[in-house]
């Protein structure tokens, strides 16, 4: 894939931001092994109902398109079915936008049956109010004003195919989540003795949550310098106190303006987040965005309702801004966010033991407070 970018800024999304986010988007096509040629940036208020940027501008893009042999048209913000199909028509290459790029993502990594499932119905509910545009224009072709066309009973054909496609998967990944539940209440029951704390590791996506895992349990995951390396939860034990095991359990990383499709497909697979005794929240401090993407996962923990579990900042990856654990302990960076944190690298396993010792006090209040376990 080779593509341009393109993406609008005005008085709330600022420029510079909303470069910002181009280049997030440049990430993703690279995470799909595709190219980006260039971006172009407009300003604008609000998005133009008929082809979200300036009609002018689609009209550039269509000889930038052709100039650079790109192959496709990426926008950053969610388009409607109506202005992927007006785009397409000026610009006559493929108009995809962020979404259709993170859906596509997942598809590729999901390996499980559950993340496939998850990813389909994703895919899906993205497609479904599509096919009524498509639906009316293929109409136009064949029929008048008023009557259905071949290309509207393809259309609906489909539709239907998909809405109960969509059915079906629902109800797959409903016995997927009891099964899940079942083996949770098994595995709690089976540990007697311990109390058992569950804690999810949350965070950005690429931020090193998987590598925390890994420290942590010696769980062997796959970790990767990439975006949304991971898709399936995983859960690997350790026992921190004669009286005390932990459940770690990583989970798949969040971006910004993440398809919403997405999140409520994930559900399932985030409501190990949502029964979660305490999160850990895995920061990348090497990044000079940190503070930016801990606002965009706090935002995504209250659209899952759970933002009101005790939180520990894990500011992950101190190797890449000092050279010594001992520097890494005098960093600043605790200061920015409220509450507990610690600074930590996964990687050199500095400031782990730190971290236990604070799941270790804050796992004590939590289980204190509810006697019923
Ligand atoms: N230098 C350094 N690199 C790290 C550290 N922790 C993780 N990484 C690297 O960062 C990249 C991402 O790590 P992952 O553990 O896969 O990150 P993740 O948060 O699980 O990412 P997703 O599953 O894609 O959301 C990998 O290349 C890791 O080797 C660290 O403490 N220091
Ligand atoms: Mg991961």
């Amino acid at each position: 894939m080779r593509a341009i970018l393109v993406g609008i800024w005005n008085k709330d999304i600022h420029k510079e931001e909303a470069k910002e986010s181009l280049r997030e988007l440049k990430g993703l096509v690279k995470a799909l092994g595709g190219v980006s040629l260039g971006y172009v940036l407009q300003k604008r208020s609000k998005p133009d109902t008929k082809y979200f940027i300036g009609a002018g501008k689609a009209q550039e893009l269509k000889e930038i398109s052709q100039g650079t042999k790109a192959d496709a048209v990426i926008f950053d913000d969610f388009l409607t079915p109506s202005q992927v199909k007006s785009l397409e028509e000026i610009i006559g290459k493929p108009v995809l936008d962020r979404t259709d790029l993170v859906i596509e993502i997942f598809s590729r990594r999901a390996k499980s049956k559950e993340a496939k499932l998850q990813v389909e119905l994703a895919r899906l509910t993205h497609e479904l109010p599509r096919l009524y545009g498509k639906g009316r224009a293929m109409s136009r072709l064949g029929g008048g004003v008023g009557t259905r066309g071949p290309g509207e009973q393809e259309a609906e054909i489909r539709r239907r195919l998909i809405k109960k496609r969509i059915y079906q998967i629902k109800e797959e990944l409903e016995e997927v989540k009891k099964m899940r539940r079942h083996q949770r209440k098994r595995r709690e029951r089976s540990d007697t003795g311990e109390n058992i704390l569950k804690v999810a590791i949350v965070g950005y996506t690429n931020a090193g949550k998987s590598t925390l895992l890994k420290a942590l349990t010696g769980r062997e995951t796959f970790t990767a310098d990439m975006l949304f390396a991971t898709l399936d939860t995983k859960t690997s034990a350790r026992i921190i106190s004669p009286e005390m095991k932990v459940l770690f359990t990583d989970t798949v990383g969040f971006i910004k303006k993440l398809p919403p499709e997405l999140i409520e497909s994930f559900k399932a697979t985030l409501e190990e987040v949502t029964e979660a005794d305490i999160i850990l929240h895995v920061v990348d401090i090497s990044d000079d965005r940190w503070l930016d993407y801990i606002h965009t996962v706090r935002e995504i923990l209250r659209e899952l309702a759970a933002d009101d579990k005790p939180v520990i900042y894990v500011l992950n990856k101190a190797d890449r801004v000092v050279d010594s654990e001992e520097e890494a302990r005098h960093l600043p960076h605790g200061a920015f966010v409220e509450g507990r944190s610690v600074v930590v690298s996964a990687e050199k396993r500095w400031g782990l033991e730190e971290l236990l010792e604070k799941v270790r006090t804050l796992g004590e209040e939590v289980l204190t407070v509810s006697p019923e376990r």
